[in-house]
């Protein structure tokens, strides 16, 4: 099926058809030359058993506050591409989890009136509940409260320093609490606090930040520019999207001195202490970056999953990943991410939404109001990885109601319904009534709409590899558009059944349609997991139909066999997707529901 052909053209071109009868439609086609590389060297990977792990992490959360909007869009970010990956066959796996020690949860421990385990353990179950509520398929949940994880920290810093790169030192500089974070005097300016006192904050993230002065054990930072620029300039997609490739080597271009990794523990208890020193914490950073590793099976047998690493991360902690973790990594002799997937923030009202700004969206409550398929579709639909993007409940309504209410759902009500559908089967697609050339009753529209479909899995699989969904359902967007034009533009509702070629051109039309519904619902998998169970289930497609190796779109039309002709469809299981109601936009402009799947 993926025979690859330079002469396949699109529709509108019928003499290469003529000379070439026998010709696939090639959807590597559709792609320029840059993608059809990506998605060749991808491929080739699938038929090579040693490299089937596939290793993804998200950042893991702070577990001073509740989880709020943002965090659940990094969580499904990497959900998508672990689901993704699975139905391609490979052996994914996938961690999420909470980051439980420094100065900033000790004292919200304190602030709560809570030892800190037991703080940490009630705002870590919350992220798990909304993880799994969400439908975050996480193969592994780690606390770095763990013994796993303690051991793991341990030995690493074992490591680090039996190779020299940890010194005792005095630290002496700003540092940011809400961030974690050490500054340089070139990273804060003067501002106001809330009672107009003059206090200095961080460049970046605004936070307050506090002079301090220690003895600490120090990280040789500075001994890793060379080698983390090399690494950068040897492979330039280790940080995507390449905005944020630029912004690290721009970094490295900047002063970088040496690191503070430990914390006096008359300040700070709540943390791994150092080992064989009582009086020094590992600095949190160092802690929580470790828990990839610690998931991974370090110090013991980590190669099967380190060799693959991925994360995923907010572009707030992209320093941390791409600059210091990379060090410790070069300096514990361990291989560096494969890639490091950065997004940006999702606002409201303009600003980056957070637990101290306080403009907070609550994830749990938006995915009972508007499903939990339907925030993981909008926030992968909406979700820009290289820009901010403005939250409002309206623009989920609108999205949600346009695409998965009124165009898939409504495809699929069309195409399935009773009236056209009697026998609830699969129809029979008829090779006359929609011939190879172009001499039926299909126009050029619908020749385009097939290489289009065809085309799709390709194009998604591009998109999903580099983590950006929201062009893979723009793609799937248009095409459910198309098909429901094929639909409209033919109009199968008017044909007379009593005209036996009436009746193969509506059972094709069907067939076709059902065939885009099927590739639709396969490829929508990793994103909205429920909805396209509900969808395939009504197509009667089963479970082990369901690969992205089982796409195989319109084998008909190639002279094959396809396997769902004549089968009886699923039962219906009512509407798609419910429409969703805003007295506000209701008031703007009424709609009828078209959704419902007609008995
Ligand atoms: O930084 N929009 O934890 P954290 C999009 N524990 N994503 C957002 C977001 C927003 N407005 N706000 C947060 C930490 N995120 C450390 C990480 S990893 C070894 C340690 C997401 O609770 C985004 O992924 O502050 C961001 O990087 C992360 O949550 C920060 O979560």
């Amino acid at each position: 099926m993926m025979r690859t052909s330079l002469l396949f053209v699109s529709r509108s071109c019928q003499a290469v058809h003529r000379l070439q009868p026998n010709t696939f439609f090639s959807p590597m086609s559709a792609l320029s030359r840059h993608q059809r590389i990506t998605v060749l060297r991808n491929s080739s990977t699938h038929s090579c058993e040693a490299d089937r792990s596939y290793y993804i992490t998200t950042p893991i959360f702070y577990v001073n506050a509740s989880p709020h909007l943002g965090h659940l869009y990094s969580a499904v970010t990497a959900d998508c591409v672990h689901r993704y990956k699975l139905l391609q066959g490979f052996n994914s796996k996938f961690t999420t989890g909470t980051d439980e020690h420094g100065l900033k949860i000790q004292q919200a421990a304190e602030a709560a009136g809570k030892d800190p385990l037991t703080f940490c353990t009630d705002v870590s179950e919350r992220f798990k509940h909304l993880f799994n509520s969400c439908n975050i398929s996480y193969t592994d949940y780690i606390r770095t409260s763990e013994q796993r994880h303690q051991q793991a920290v341990k030995h690493f810093w074992s490591v680090l320093c039996d190779k020299g790169l940890i010194y005792k030192g005095s630290y002496e500089g700003w540092y940011s609490t809400q961030d974690e974070s050490f500054l340089t005097a070139l990273q804060v300016e003067n501002a106001l606090d809330s009672s107009g006192k003059e206090i200095k904050v961080s460049l970046e993230s605004g936070h307050k930040v506090e002079w301090m002065k220690e003895e600490n054990y120090m990280f040789r930072l500075s001994a890793f520019r060379s080698q983390l620029l090399d690494w950068l300039r040897g492979n330039p997609r280790a940080v995507q999207p390449e905005p944020f490739y630029h912004a690290v080597l721009r970094w490295l271009q900047e002063d970088l001195p040496d690191l503070s990794v430990s914390r006096q523990r008359s300040r700070l208890q709540w943390g791994i202490p150092v080992p064989g020193d009582a009086e020094q914490t590992i600095y949190v950073w160092l802690d929580a970056l470790v828990n990839y590793l610690t998931v991974a099976g370090y110090p013991d047998k980590h190669d099967q999953w380190w060799n693959v690493v991925h994360h995923v991360v907010g572009k707030d902690i992209l320093k941390f990943h791409a600059i210091y973790w990379p060090a410790f990594l070069l300096g514990a002799g361990l291989p560096l991410p494969q890639v490091i997937y950065v997004h940006s923030h999702w606002t409201v009202g303009g600003k980056k939404m957070s637990k101290s700004v306080g403009n907070v969206v609550d994830p749990l409550e938006r995915s009972q109001m508007f499903t939990t398929d339907g925030m993981r579709y909008f926030l992968l639909r909406q979700g820009v990885p290289e820009s901010d993007c403005d939250y409002t409940d309206n623009k989920v309504i609108k999205l949600l109601n346009a695409e998965l209410a009124d165009s898939l759902g409504g495809l699929l009500n069309r195409c399935t319904a009773p009236a056209l559908n009697p026998a609830q089967v699969y129809p029979f697609f008829c090779p006359q009534s929609f011939p190879r050339e172009q001499e039926g009753r299909a126009v050029v529209e619908d020749y385009n709409m097939l290489d289009a479909v065809r085309s799709l899995p390709a194009v998604v699989e591009l998109h999903y590899e580099s983590m950006h969904a929201y062009k893979a359902l723009e793609a799937i967007a248009a095409c459910v558009r198309k098909t429901n034009g094929f639909v409209q533009r033919h109009a199968p509702w008017k044909l007379d059944r009593r005209d036996s070629e009436d009746q193969r051109w509506l059972d094709t039309i069907i067939h076709v349609s059902l065939e885009c519904l099927r590739t639709y619902g396969t490829l929508l998998q990793p994103i909205v997991p429920g909805i396209s169970n509900k969808l395939l289930s009504r197509l009667g497609v089963r479970p082990g139909e369901r690969r992205w190796a089982d796409v195989n779109f319109l084998p008909r039309y190639q002279g094959m066999d396809c396997p769902f002709e004549g089968r009886a469809l699923g039962s219906d299981c009512g509407v798609l997707f419910r429409r969703l109601e805003s007295p506000n936009l209701d008031k703007q402009k009424p709609k009828k529901t078209k959704t419902k799947i007609s008995k």
